[in-house]
């Protein structure tokens, strides 16, 4: 995510704002999200609850489409036609993810103009995963086999939670991202049994791209301000931890399976727990990631603040083109 800094104004939603709702709505909202029923863009909701859902989904689309970026760049360089239509296909993937999420934000009341206008000032965030560079092919296998492997992890659950425009979304989402993931081992694997050189390229992919995959998840619980209220809403089903560990725990053995070591000196299979033990990820990393320091958060944001000013004249003419037919209509 960008420039935006953590911080806890916001994030519970406060005694206050939570004194000023209707207590008997509120009661039954309440119920209804206990029963594990949606909630639907006409029901009324708390104010908080819809504020949650706002920051998240479109934080969750921004990161779809600043997401094409990484990927988009190797378009032209993929090394065969195969390779080429494959990634062609994946990024218009998430285009069109980033489309349905910013119409489930729509339902809430917020506008795509609010949205885009938050993502370019900094004031949005998004994952900050891609604030990392692309530098050999090889890091288009990693971000199909961990990234989207991370992000699948963390979007089952969602399909789940308790708004239904948002989990209605990612149903469709989570069954892309399954291929977007097994395209991305695919390259690795083909890589990791190619040549002693193509095998140390999908090696250091590996290396570079393991630790800030799993900072995707987010915070520790601990350390999580949304969390609490996001999990008694159903919003999130699972916390970012528990993410995070089943993450670990399904992608160590892809990677022994094809002779490629996860970077961590300190992973050890814990028999008790039945799950990895993993060594300490670097917090200060991901909250200066955060903070916008990421290594090419500026240029992603560029792209982003150019690509939106390059289409303007594409808005335009949708506009004029719809505005003529509703006239023609109207007349007819
Ligand atoms: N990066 O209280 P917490 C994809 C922020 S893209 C940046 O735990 P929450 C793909 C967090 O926003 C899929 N910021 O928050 C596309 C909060 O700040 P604010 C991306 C992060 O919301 C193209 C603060 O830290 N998936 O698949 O309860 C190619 C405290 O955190 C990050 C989603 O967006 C981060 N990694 O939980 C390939 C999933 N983590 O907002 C692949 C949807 C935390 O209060 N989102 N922060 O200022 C979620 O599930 C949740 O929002 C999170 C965070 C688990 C990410």
């Amino acid at each position: 995510m960008y420039t935006t800094e953590l911080s806890d104004k916001n994030k519970k939603p406060s005694a206050a704002a939570m004194a000023n709702e209707d207590p008997v709505r509120l009661a039954a909202f309440e119920a209804r999200v206990a029963a594990d029923n949606f909630i639907e863009p006409k029901d009324w909701m708390p104010e908080a609850y819809r504020k949650t859902l706002i920051r998240q989904i479109s934080q969750h689309a921004h990161s779809e489409i600043v997401g094409m970026l990484p990927e988009g760049n190797w378009i032209t360089r993929a090394p065969s036609l195969r390779r080429k239509a494959v990634l062609l296909a994946k990024v218009q993937d998430e285009g069109g993810h980033g489309l349905y999420l910013y119409a489930a934000a729509e339902t809430l009341g917020t506008s795509r103009d609010e949205m885009i206008e938050a993502l370019h000032s900094g004031r949005a965030k998004y994952s900050t995963i891609f604030n990392y560079p692309t530098l050999t092919w090889a890091d288009i296998g990693a971000i199909g086999w961990l990234v989207d492997g991370a992000a699948i992890m963390n979007q089952v659950p969602l399909q789940r939670t308790s708004y239904g425009p948002y989990a209605r979304a990612m149903v469709r989402i989570c069954k892309e991202e399954s291929f977007h993931q097994r395209q991305g081992y695919e390259i690795t694997m083909t890589l990791a049994a190619g040549s002693p050189e193509q095998k140390r390229m999908a090696q250091d992919a590996l290396d570079r791209w393991w630790w800030p995959s799993l900072m995707m998840f987010g915070p520790p619980d601990d350390n999580s301000p949304n969390s609490a209220q996001s999990i008694r809403w159903r919003i999130k089903r699972e916390t970012n931890d528990q993410l995070r560990q089943r993450f670990v725990d399904v992608t160590v053995p892809q990677a022994e399976a094809i002779g490629l070591r996860v970077p961590d000196p300190a992973l050890k299979w814990n028999e008790a727990r039945e799950s990895y033990d993993f060594g300490e990820i670097d917090w200060e990393e991901f909250y200066a990631v955060v903070r916008g320091e990421g290594p090419v958060a500026k240029e992603r944001m560029n792209a982003r603040v150019k690509a939106w000013a390059d289409g303007a004249w594409v808005r335009e003419a949708a506009l004029a083109h719809a505005a003529k037919r509703n006239g023609r209509l109207a007349a007819e």
